[in-house]
């Protein structure tokens, strides 16, 4: 069975135990999927996100989910994009560790993931795919409570570059 899973949707819609919010340190909103989070949780979740003082790129905070279908939001800031010398790369799989570990902590069964960085940050979609990928993937191996991982994406340009990545590792 492959554990990792990939839909064209909007996460704030997804039921499952955990969402992940591709989030700034300041953990005070914005846009993109951070603002539509936001949004559909409620006034709640930003008076949680107050009381965390903010995060690290590449690490992870978990809140609750409020008026969202899923149980908790966890919260990292991925890399901006700044051509690929400043540790973007291994920023960006921390992200998806850090948000990972947490999952497992917090016992979620099923997590949702974004496409983290790749919108206003400008990490390049299609290295940033293979990288998700491969790192869930590495995850799931030794994972005791995560059983399953589900990439949604929000745009058919994102789901066939996250696509082409899972085939490309179930082909090796
Ligand atoms: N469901 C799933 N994916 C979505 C949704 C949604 N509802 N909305 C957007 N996306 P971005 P980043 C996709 O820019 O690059 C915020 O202002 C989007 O199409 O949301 O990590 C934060 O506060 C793209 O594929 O996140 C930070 O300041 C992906 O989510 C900054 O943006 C990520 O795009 C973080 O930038």
């Amino acid at each position: 069975m492959n554990k990792i899973t990939l839909t064209l949707g909007d996460i704030t819609q997804v039921n499952v135990d955990a969402i992940v919010n591709a989030a700034n340190t300041s953990l005070l909103g914005g846009g993109g999927v951070d603002g539509a989070i936001h949004r559909a949780a409620g006034p709640q979740l930003l008076a949680e996100c107050r009381t965390l003082n903010g995060c690290r790129t590449g690490e992870a905070k978990i809140t609750k989910g409020y008026r969202l279908p899923a149980k908790y939001v966890i919260h990292t800031p991925g890399p901006i994009w700044q051509g690929g010398n400043h540790h973007e790369r291994e920023l960006l799989r921390n992200s998806y560790m850090n948000s990972l570990k947490l999952a497992e902590t917090y016992r979620c069964q099923i997590v949702a993931f974004p496409s983290i960085s790749t919108g206003v940050y400008h990490f390049p979609l299609d290295q940033a795919a293979p990288l998700a990928i491969r790192v869930i993937q590495d995850f799931l191996r030794s994972a005791k409570v995560v059983e399953q991982v589900q990439m949604v994406c929000f745009d058919d340009g994102t789901k066939r570059a996250y696509d082409h990545a899972l085939s490309e590792l179930n082909e090796s």
